[in-house]
């Protein structure tokens, strides 16, 4: 999806909204006019019962309008991490190489997760040579609010992630917002350092239902 896409998508949210408000202010004056008169003959009443009926669709319609809106921001924020990964600069560079001895991966890959609530994601740390689960070793956890290296705004400190067995990793946050965290992942092994087996994960938050 390109960016301007998204643009064109809001302006014509921009031009609905701004279409409904004017209804909305046309009716306004419709059912004043209409008291004024006394609004009592048959016609009068119909037309009544039709404005209420046109303002209940008109205030669910800007519901959904607000959803959209919500939508549009996070896949903006999606678009900018994919644009920030393809920027060439030494940290991004580092944050992007592949580990060495290791396969880190997702259970659930594209795992979405709820603002406010607390979520657990599964990593699955693997050998690279064997490709065997790999138990008891330390896993290294910091989480960033939004994509990889785009804020530095660590959400805590760094932490280990509960090992589960059989290779499983479990990694535990509650997001604070809605739009895009990333799990910084650094598996510990002797003689290595720590950016040799790391690994980034890009999580979404959504608004609570
Ligand atoms: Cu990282």
């Amino acid at each position: 999806m390109q960016r301007s896409t998204v643009i064109l998508g809001l302006l014509a949210a921009g031009v609905t909204i701004a279409l409904i408000t004017s209804i909305g202010g046309f009716m306004i004056l419709a059912e004043s006019q209409s008291n004024s008169n006394g609004g009592n003959d048959e016609e009068m009443k119909n037309l009544l019962k039709e404005i209420t009926e046109m303002k209940s669709m008109m205030s669910k319609m800007s519901e959904k309008m607000d959803t959209m809106i919500e939508r549009m921001d996070v896949m903006m924020q999606r678009m900018d991490m994919l644009m920030g990964n393809n920027m060439m600069n030494p940290t991004d560079d580092m944050m992007n190489q592949e580990p060495q001895d290791v396969i880190i991966k997702m259970k659930s890959p594209g795992q979405k997760v709820q603002m406010g609530k607390e979520a657990e994601i599964v990593l699955v740390v693997l050998d690279k040579k064997t490709e065997e689960p790999m138990e008891d070793v330390q896993v290294l956890i910091g989480i960033e609010r939004g994509s990889s290296m785009s804020t530095m705004d660590m959400m805590g400190d760094m932490f280990d992630a509960e090992d589960k067995g059989s290779g499983e990793y479990i990694v535990r946050f509650t997001p604070d917002s809605e739009g895009i965290y990333t799990i910084h992942t650094m598996v510990m092994l002797p003689g290595r350092s720590m950016m040799d087996n790391h690994m980034d994960f890009g999580i979404i938050a959504e608004k609570g239902k």
